[in-house]
């Protein structure tokens, strides 16, 4: 039976010294080649943040969920080529919509589409360049990490040269021209003219992590809209319309989602607490997603599986949470960055490469703890974020077709 003994104990051993966790925050390879046999303790949780995932994913190792039968991107080069899924052969259409016309002076089709050498033309003096955690409404858990670049997609719309009737732009992407398999996206007009609440503008993507992007990733030009879900960022981009429909129309609106959902913040676990012998040292280490609200913290904590819990209290909001480690940022940044390095003008670094802030919004971050051991016994590892404004996930939203945000709960047993 877990009575108060096993709480109390719990209670007292979750923070290990403070002086542990940053120190391994901050351990390189070569440091934790140093470190002494008798801290054992340190040595396994250095062990686990060694394994731990790059900052950046490669854009080969996202994950991706992308629909087509066949997959856009699974086509052989010559039939890419052929339906403008090159760099060579992009071209871009911005039109009215038919149904909710738009007033524009100069649609941007057949002759006048934009391409790709438009594209590289407005990028040497208006690209942009954002990190940004690319997760699926549906899904979840981060498909990846990335460095986003393009130009602003209000410099092309400006070209066609609306005038009125201009409240909703909707957008798809190369779909084998059926249109069973269109998927399409959504946004008002303003989000694309204005970058509301200080966030970067959305784009027409082009490079990933400092490299072309990759058919699979959406290449040649994707949409990327940096506080939103997956779903808005259109791959293999053809078509922009300009329409005087108020509302969305996006492909995920039919599904029950919540199109307007911004990011959530959230954490999971990376390396989970596995079967620990009694007394030995329980590493964790795990990820967390900034979402529109920020992140300020990570929390833990661990219950006797037999420990009944309230259920006027569904979020664990009066358990005894204790704060793990945020990890600073890393000394290599992955991603398969040429050179190593962050391109330079990425907004929330600096010119030497230096995030100006830590954790960022809209991206990714790695946590961990150390717990010094327990007794034999069956308990349920718990983990949550507390965002910048000081709410504790799953709130302040905790509808589950805005967003994942559930705490996660990883049962365990020392034996
Ligand atoms: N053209 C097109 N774009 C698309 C999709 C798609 O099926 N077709 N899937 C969307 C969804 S639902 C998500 S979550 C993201 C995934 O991006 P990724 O494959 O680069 O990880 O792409 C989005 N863009
Ligand atoms: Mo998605």
């Amino acid at each position: 039976m877990a009575g108060d003994p096993i709480r109390q104990f719990l209670d007292g051993h979750l923070t290990l010294t403070r002086r542990h966790f940053v120190q391994a925050g901050l351990l390189s390879a070569a440091a934790a080649a140093s470190i002494n046999a008798d801290e054992q303790q340190q040595t396994q949780l250095t062990e686990v943040l060694q394994d731990l995932e790059p900052w950046l994913t490669e854009q080969d190792e996202f994950r991706d969920v992308s629909r087509g039968k066949p997959k856009p991107h699974s086509l052989p080069e010559e039939k890419r080529a052929e339906v403008g899924l090159t760099r060579a052969t992009w071209k871009l259409n911005v039109t009215s919509d038919p149904e909710n016309p738009a007033r524009i002076l100069n649609p941007l089709e057949g002759d006048t589409a934009f391409t790709f050498d438009d594209l590289m033309e407005l990028a040497k003096t208006n690209v942009v360049r954002f990190p940004k955690v690319m997760t699926c409404l549906n899904i979840g858990c981060p498909l990846g990490n990335g460095i986003w670049e393009g130009v602003p997609l209000r410099d092309v719309i400006w070209r066609t040269q609306p005038s009125e009737n201009l409240r909703r732009v909707f957008y798809w992407g190369y779909h084998n021209d059926d249109p069973e398999q269109m998927f399409r996206s959504s946004l008002p007009v303003g989000r694309i003219l204005e970058d509301l609440y200080d966030l970067p503008p959305v784009i027409l993507c082009y490079k990933l992590n400092g490299d072309w992007l990759t058919p699979e990733r959406g290449g040649p030009v994707r949409v990327v809209v940096p506080e939103a879900y997956g779903f808005k960022s259109i791959k293999w981009l053809t078509n922009v319309v300009l329409s005087n429909l108020p509302t969305a129309n996006d492909t995920y609106a039919t599904q029950n989602n919540d199109v307007d959902s911004p990011l959530k913040t959230f954490c999971a676990t990376l390396t989970p607490p596995g079967n620990p012998k009694p007394a030995e040292p329980i590493p964790v280490t795990g990820y967390a997603q900034s979402g529109i609200s920020g992140l300020s913290k990570v929390q833990v904590w661990i219950q006797p599986r037999d420990e009944e819990w309230s259920k006027d209290d569904p979020h664990f909001t009066k358990a005894p949470w204790k704060d793990a480690t945020l990890l600073p940022p890393p000394d290599a940044w992955g991603g398969n960055l040429p050179g190593g390095r962050i391109p330079q003008n990425t907004r929330d670094f600096d010119q030497s490469g230096k995030p100006v802030d830590w954790p960022l919004r809209l991206s990714k971050a790695h946590w961990c703890m150390l717990h010094p051991g327990l007794p034999a016994g069956k308990y349920v590892f718990r983990c949550r974020t507390i965002d910048a404004n000081g709410h504790a996930q799953p709130m302040p939203r905790p509808f589950r077709k805005s967003g994942h945000a559930k705490i996660e709960s990883v049962r365990f047993e020392v034996t």
